[in-house]
């Protein structure tokens, strides 16, 4: 007798793009996020540098499905591929429908265009905040060429922070090192900050990006945090640990302090991870 099993973990009822590696990263990070609360509706966005050669693996990079103008020209990236997610789509939805919700791109050589060569489908559109992810990356490879991941979102007590705390740069960064023991060795270089803007502007782009030469973390008041990092799981491990400190503040925070990390032990605490906290903020 012949029984047909039907198997619901098959290869083939997985979504397209599944089996690309990078494509299942970002359907699986963006859900995460979305778990955790910081990517309400379409809020948040993530975009990915990869190597022509992981591309070529699953993708035919010469079969070119539409071109995109950006709103502005970035030679710095021609010819440079990136996964982005796609403008006004929702970080639940990724992991069920990548093709929909996320996007291949190339740089064109004359970085004028950009070319889209799997996803967006239905005409959707890469990022609102790809200014801000462009011009960071830009700027982060000219610090650490193994710079990969620009990821925003709307984590939620960093941004309650912005709120009640000081928006001075070393002083945010101080008291976040100060709510866990492990702050200044994943962040020595601390927090940049910038003043409230418009989102989703080229001059948003810029600001972020001119703090990106200094931070691999930058604040947006009352609007959420760009991380960066080398991988998906240290831009995501950053933010994850500046939010946590942050979520530790909201829960101090008007209460009566009995004891805290000293000056003294963040100066031990970095010495012995080996890291040089940002000068001018531990003992001021
Ligand atoms: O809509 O988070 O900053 C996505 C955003 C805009
Ligand atoms: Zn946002």
């Amino acid at each position: 007798m012949n029984v047909t099993l039907t198997n619901k973990t098959n290869e083939t009822d997985r979504p397209a793009g599944w089996n690309i590696p990078f494509i299942r990263e970002m359907a699986e990070i963006t859900q995460h996020m979305w778990k955790n609360g910081w990517d309400e509706r379409n809020g948040g966005n993530v975009s990915y540098l990869l190597e022509e050669e992981e591309v070529a693996q699953y993708i035919d990079i010469h079969q070119v499905i539409r071109t995109i103008k950006p709103a502005f020209a970035v030679h710095e990236l021609a010819g440079k591929y990136f996964i982005v997610t796609a403008s006004g789509k929702y970080f639940k939805n990724v992991l069920a429908d990548p093709e929909s919700n996320l996007g291949l791109l190339r740089v064109s050589q004359d970085g004028q265009e950009l070319e889209v060569l799997w996803g967006l489908k239905s005409g959707a559109n890469p990022t609102s905040e790809l200014p801000t992810h462009f011009m960071s990356h830009i700027e982060r490879l000219k610090i650490d060429p193994n710079h990969r991941v620009v990821m925003h979102n709307h984590a939620t007590n960093v941004l309650a922070m912005t709120f009640i705390h000081e928006l001075d740069e070393a002083k945010f960064t101080k008291t976040l090192w100060q709510m866990c023991t492990e702050c200044v060795v994943v962040f020595p270089d601390g927090v940049g900050i910038i003043p409230w803007m418009i989102p989703g502007s080229n001059e948003i782009g810029r600001e972020t990006a001119e703090k990106m030469k200094k931070y691999h973390a930058v604040i947006w008041p009352q609007h959420g945090i760009f991380g960066t990092g080398t991988t998906i799981d240290e831009a995501f491990g950053l933010i994850e640990t500046i939010e946590k400190a942050a979520q530790v503040y909201m829960l101090v925070a008007g209460h009566e302090i009995k004891q805290r990390i000293t000056d003294e032990q963040l100066t031990t605490l970095a010495e012995a991870f080996g890291v040089t906290p940002r000068p001018g903020i531990i003992g001021t």
